[in-house]
C-alpha cells in the first residue's frame, strides 16, 4: 500500500506524503483485522464506524479502502482530478465507506464522540474508531471531546493518536508540547495504552480486545512520519511535498515494489 499511495500522489502531483506513510499501518490493521465493515454493504446499520480525523491523509484512506474492496484500485488514478470521488479531503457524500467528511483539523473526535453517544442511545453494539494527528491534537475541540467522552463513559469509542511528533512546519514539541500525553489522557478519564503504530500485531491485539473498563479507550501510537522511505522519514519538509519521478522510483525500489 505504501507503493500505491506514493504512486497516486506523484501522478496527481499532490498529497500529504509524510502523514500518509505514518498512518498507513494503522489504517491497514483497522480495515484488514479489526473493523466489522462490509464493502458490499458500506452503509449497513451494524457496521463499525471509522473516522479519519486527519483528513489531509486521504490518499492513505483511499488506498486502504481500495485494497479492502470499497472501490477499484484503478480508481486511485483519479485522485484530485475534476469530478473524481477522491477529493483532496475525504467526502462521505461521494465515496461509500467514508463515514464523515474531514479536513478541518479538530473535528473528527467531536463527531466520533457524537456518533458513539448515538450508538449508546440506540443500544447498538457497533464501535467507533477515530484517528487523529498529534499536531491536530493541539486543537481545543479535542480536549472538550475527551472530557465529554469520559463523562459519558463511551466504552464504544477508541481513539488512535498518530504520534509522529511532526506537524506542518515543525516538530509538535516546538509548537505546543503535549507531554506527558498518556498521563493527560488517563487524567481525563480514558483507558490509555502506548503502542508501536507500525506493529500490526500489537495494534490488532489492543484494537480487538474487548473494552471492559467502562471508559473510552485511547491508543497513543508511536509512528514515524514518512515511515518506509529513508529520504522522507522524520523530515518536516515532506509534510506535503511531492516526490519527483526519480524519487518515486527510488522509493519503490526501497519498498521492494515493482514500478
Ligand atoms: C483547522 C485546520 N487548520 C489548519 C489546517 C492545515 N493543516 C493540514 S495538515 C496540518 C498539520 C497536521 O499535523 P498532524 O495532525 O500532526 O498530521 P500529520 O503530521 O500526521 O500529517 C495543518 C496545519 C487544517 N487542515 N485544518
Amino acid at each position: 500500500m505504501r507503493g500505491t499511495l506514493l504512486t497516486t500522489i506523484v501522478n496527481a502531483k499532490m498529497g500529504h506524503v509524510g502523514g500518509d506513510l505514518s498512518v498507513i499501518d494503522i489504517l491497514g490493521t483497522l480495515y484488514f483485522s479489526v473493523l466489522r465493515v462490509d464493502p458490499t454493504d458500506p452503509h449497513a446499520e451494524s457496521r463499525d464506524r471509522f473516522v479519519l480525523s486527519k483528513g489531509h491523509c486521504s490518499v492513505a484512506l483511499y488506498t486502504t479502502l481500495a485494497y479492502a474492496g470499497f472501490l477499484p484500485i484503478e480508481e486511485l488514478a483519479s485522485f484530485a482530478a475534476p469530478l473524481s470521488r477522491l477529493n483532496g479531503h475525504p467526502c462521505n457524500r461521494k465515496l461509500p465507506g467514508v463515514e464523515t467528511s474531514t479536513g478541518p483539523l479538530g473535528h473528527g473526535l467531536p463527531v466520533a464522540t457524537g456518533i458513539a453517544i448515538g450508538g449508546k442511545l440506540s443500544g447498538a453494539d457497533w464501535r467507533v474508531f477515530v484517528v487523529v494527528g498529534d499536531g491536530e491534537l493541539q486543537e481545543g475541540s479535542n480536549w472538550e471531546s475527551m472530557m465529554s467522552a469520559a463523562h459519558q463513559r463511551l466504552d464504544n469509542l477508541t481513539l488512535i493518536v498518530d504520534r509522529n511528533h511532526l506537524q506542518q512546519g515543525d516538530r509538535t514539541s516546538a509548537v505546543t508540547s503535549m507531554e506527558p500525553l498518556a498521563e493527560r489522557f488517563a487524567a481525563f478519564g480514558w483507558e490509555t495504552h502506548e503502542v508501536d503504530g507500525h506493529d500490526h500485531a500489537a495494534l490488532e491485539s489492543l484494537l480487538s480486545s474487548p473494552n471492559t473498563s467502562g471508559r473510552p479507550r485511547c491508543l497513543i501510537a508511536a509512528t514515524v512520519k514518512g515511515q518506509g522511505v529513508s529520504f522522507i522519514r522524520d523530515r518536516v519538509e515532506w509534510h506535503h511535498k511531492v516526490p519527483s519521478r526519480e524519487q518515486l522510483a527510488a522509493a519503490l525500489d526501497e519498498l521492494e515494489v515493482a514500478s
